[in-house]
């Protein structure tokens, strides 16, 4: 009893109102038969949630952020809250993705204030966690993400308002991904950390995405990893016909 796969497509800084176009594409795509398999995101940048959310009404694609505040309201210059992309249209909101720990030097704590805003707004939040290079060739994956997890998961977590996307920082936007050994025995810590963090009988449930230069030609080998529910896409997610073959690797 596999959780029903989530393919999100992250569409990071690209997309004006005129990109609405691929949304409809991806509509048209989305058949009843891919429906019945894998359920559809895509995370637009803030200003087209809600012209994306309205194009959205009615095909079952759901529509996320890429970041939110952890407050409601206030003296926040340039932020937005969960509850105004909520108010927006989103359904989930990305948060503690590695550009944002690297560019905007985000550390757990704020990811996990992050994710209990989402919560609070009624958002799914899609937790973000992965190794760099350095830590990886010194052999530190499996502990550097373990922390992670430990401290960007919030404690009201479950299987509906958690996802959990398992991102090496060094597969990001590279080309390079890691084997399926290295993805199959990170996903199973996570599993495993899971079922501290939302209990073992909601554990099983919790969809874990895989992200970093996942694209047609790799989506098969990757998703038919055991404890990979699906695919958090980058570069790949701003071309229709892509991110739909992505999707239809299932
Ligand atoms: C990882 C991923 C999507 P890409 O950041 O979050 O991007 O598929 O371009 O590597």
């Amino acid at each position: 009893d596999r959780p029903r796969p989530l393919v999100a497509g992250n569409w990071k800084m690209n997309g004006v109102k005129s990109s609405a176009k691929v949304l409809t594409e991806i509509h048209a795509g989305y058949t009843p038969g891919l429906k019945a398999k894998v359920e559809l995101a895509v995370c637009p940048p803030a200003t087209l949630v809600s012209l994306l959310s309205y194009a959205s009404v009615g095909s079952r694609v759901a529509i996320g952020a890429q970041d939110c505040h952890a407050k409601e309201s206030g003296a926040f210059t340039g932020d937005l809250s969960a509850e105004m992309l909520a108010d927006a249209g989103a359904t989930y909101v990305i948060v503690g993705h590695s550009e944002r720990r690297q560019y905007h030097k985000e550390r757990d704590v704020e990811v996990c204030a992050k994710a209990v805003a989402a919560h609070r707004a009624g958002l799914t939040a899609i937790v973000c966690v992965g190794e760099t290079r350095e830590e990886r060739e010194s052999g530190k994956t499996l502990s550097v993400v373990r922390k992670q997890l430990r401290g960007s998961i919030p404690v009201d977590s479950n299987s509906r308002n958690l996802v959990v996307a398992y991102e090496p920082v060094w597969a990001i936007g590279t080309g390079l991904t890691p084997t399926v050994a290295d993805v199959a025995e990170v996903h199973a810590l996570i599993r495993d950390e899971l079922r501290r963090l939302v209990g073992k009988a909601d554990a099983p449930k919790v969809r874990i995405l895989y992200g970093g230069s996942v694209k047609p030609s790799n989506a098969a080998e990757l998703m038919a990893v055991e404890n990979v529910n699906g695919a958090l896409v980058g570069g790949a997610s701003l071309v229709a016909a892509d991110f739909l073959a992505i999707a239809g690797a299932y």
